[in-house]
């Protein structure tokens, strides 16, 4: 009898479209909102980082971790007229990091036109106004007698041929390798990103030569005007949410295949013709062109703090560095965070940081220990943790150490015992009939914590699955606002969650490993998923106090949280409604504010709707007014996170 009560009470409660109306009200008690609450979780994945955020256009530019003769070494690359080319381990090598070179052979007699191209990644885009700034060594390893001088002519052209934007670039023949440097401007904009970059000669110039070519580069204007640069559309795109972290770098990307395949920071800085390159763990090979420098000077500009990790002895074949070999990795940890912020002046990491233009510490308070270490949790707990944290703590006890062997709030035991987790939460197969309901329940996730210190960091999260079980290519309504309703627990419990962030962040259209992302992005778009909108309006409207309201459920389909932004006199009102149809939230307030009409944003669209290169703008934020009073009633349409912003 009481089960069957309880079953018709869960069938009403799932199948009811019958409007219902919540009580809210609030005073001034509350705590902190934390200034690190909402920013970005990146990794190199889905060509995020190098085609990505990474502003390179030349793909395999310098035939990094490739095989010599293969097909697959000429990734990207394709010969112009008669010209033979092939990728070369070098005789005499630009460095010892690049070890491999493009040969380019062109048989005596040859009297018309002969280079080679690159498709870029997945396209090029041409912008009119853009200037495009180019470089590239080369050598011709058996020099003829009498040196032989001409010119190329760089460009960027349709796959057709039409050439948009050149530039002359003069070359001497030498057995040594010299760097060649150009700029070009496009006058035009192309809708197509179908070009490539040229590099040509007349044949008659290089008839019966063999010349040697890497590092062959061309970078578009970049975000702050940085040499060796980020993207500008994505860094804004990214800064329009007011992001106060970055999480780098990573994920699965730090960990590696093996140990020897991990991302390891000192390969990453410097000139670039002293990074190797690796291949990364989705796949492909990262440049390491953006390294530990560039990410950190970006991060800079884009005015976040780094929560930066490092490797800790566990890697993607599901083994860990032995006790006896954890000291090599404590060394790179502590020389990874040399480089940061350490004293240029005694320190030879710091020292390589000044050298690269940043004599100033960088700011750094959150080291991350690892990534996912619930997957080899025995040997985290046994060692790898001590070893780490306590050669780490000892020498920079000023930093937060972030645990990351926890799946869930009931941490495991760690000594020494850490005060920071990192949580990860993809709804998967596993939860599928109940997947929607995940985030709307586990709103509630943080509330049943007790407070005895511990501070939690959501490093990742995201709706995977369509409640079908279907996989998503990219964030729908209905998982976007169902995170809205999981955030508004982050708000609620931000006395203990410090940091909270979506992933994976970005994926290139055209080389994706997983979906769904934040920001899809091609060679010259970006489209802003539903998610991303629900990430940025938390992160806009985070303010700096949460305030204490009537407490909700979490099977209830509507939620809430109240925060202020104290010197504004503002008051953030969110409202988030998982259900398909309106719902009402009365709000009584501890004041009468001093405008009468407000403010709100909202976020809402039918079951299903997605963001995609289709329809980028299927649904976009939309701003209202209301009435505002000591009460304020207001009507949340189903499927929807709002903001109603309130002046006291
Ligand atoms: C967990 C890991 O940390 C990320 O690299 C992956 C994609 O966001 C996820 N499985």
């Amino acid at each position: 009898m009481v089960l069957k009560r309880v079953l018709a009470f869960a069938f009403i409660a799932s199948t009811a479209v019958y409007a219902a109306t919540f009580d809210v009200t609030f005073s001034t008690a509350g705590h902190d909102v934390p200034p690190t609450l909402y920013g970005l979780m990146f990794e190199d994945i889905n060509h995020s980082g190098d085609g990505g955020l990474y502003a390179e256009l030349i793909q395999n530019r310098a035939f990094q971790t490739v095989t010599p003769g293969t097909s697959a070494a000429l990734t990207a690359w394709a010969a112009l007229g008669s010209a033979k080319i092939s990728v070369v381990k070098s005789s005499s090598p630009v460095s010892s990091a690049l070890p491999n070179a493009l040969s380019f052979a062109v048989a005596s007699g040859t009297t018309s036109t002969v280079g080679f191209t690159n498709s870029g990644y997945f396209g090029i885009p041409v912008t009119a106004g853009w200037t495009y700034t180019g470089s590239f060594y080369y050598r011709t390893p058996s020099p003829p007698a009498t040196k032989v001088s001409g010119s190329f002519t760089a460009d960027l052209r349709s796959t057709g041929g039409t050439v948009f934007t050149s530039a002359t670039v003069p070359f001497t023949t030498s057995s040594t390798w010299q760097q060649a440097t150009f700029t070009f401007t496009a006058s035009s904009t192309q809708t197509s990103v179908e070009n490539l970059f040229a590099l040509s000669v007349g044949g008659s110039t290089v008839a019966g030569l063999t010349m040697e070519f890497t590092l062959i580069s061309l970078f578009p204007p970049t975000f702050n005007g940085r040499e060796n640069g980020f993207r500008m559309d994505l860094s804004e795109t990214l800064l329009d949410m007011k992001p106060a972290f970055f999480r780098f770098p990573g994920g699965n990307n730090l960990e590696g295949e093996t140990a020897a395949d991990r991302w390891a920071w000192e390969n990453t800085v410097g000139d670039l013709v002293d990074r190797p390159g690796r291949v990364g763990d989705w796949g492909y090979i990262n440049t390491d062109g953006l390294g530990l420098y560039e990410y950190l000077q970006w991060i800079e500009d884009m005015g976040m703090e780094p929560i930066m990790a490092v490797y800790a002895g566990y890697s993607l074949n599901g083994a860990s560095v032995a006790s006896s070999g954890m000291q090599t990795y404590i060394t790179e940890a502590i020389n990874q965070i040399n480089f940061v912020i350490g004293d240029a002046s005694t320190n030879a990491q710091a020292a390589i940081r000044a050298s690269m233009g940043h004599a100033d510490p960088f700011t750094l308070n959150y080291i991350e220990i690892g990534n996912e270490d619930f997957f080899s949790p025995t040997t985290y707990a046994d060692y790898r943790w001590a070893d780490l944290y306590n050669a780490l703590h000892a020498e920079f006890p000023q930093l937060h150490y972030i645990a990351t062997s926890a799946t869930s709030g009931n941490v495991p035991t760690l000594s020494p015992t850490p005060t920071y987790w990192d949580l990860h939460i993809y709804s998967n197969p596993i939860c599928l009939t109940i997947l929607k309901d995940f985030f709307i329940n586990g709103a509630f996730n943080f509330d049943i914590l007790s407070r005895n210190g511990l501070q939690f960091f959501q490093g990742e999260y995201a709706t995977t699955t369509e409640n079908s079980g279907a996989a998503l290519t990219y964030p729908f309504i209905d998982g976007s606002i169902a995170e809205a309703a999981y955030m508004a627990g982050f708000d609620r419990n931000s006395d203990i969650v410090f940091a909270a962030s979506y992933a994976p962040l970005l994926n290139h259209v055209s080389s994706t490993q997983w979906t769904p992302d934040l920001i899809t992005f091609s060679p010259n778009t970006v489209i802003r998923s539903t998610s991303y909108y629900v990430q940025q309006l938390y992160s806009l409207y985070k303010g700096d106090f949460y305030l204490q309201s009537t407490t909700n459920t979490a099977s209830s389909s509507v939620q809430w949280s109240v925060t202020r932004d104290t010197s504004a006199g503002q008051y953030f009102l969110k409202v988030i409604n998982t259900a398909t149809s309106a719902n009402t939230v009365v709000f009584t307030l501890p004041f009468t504010p001093s405008h009468t009409t407000g403010t709100g944003t909202i976020l809402t669209a039918p079951s299903g709707t997605q963001n995609t290169p289709t329809s980028p703008n299927a649904a976009v934020p939309s701003t209202f007014s209301f009435t505002a009073g000591k009460t304020i009633t207001y009507n949340a349409p189903g499927l929807s996170l709002s903001v109603l912003v309130v002046t006291e």
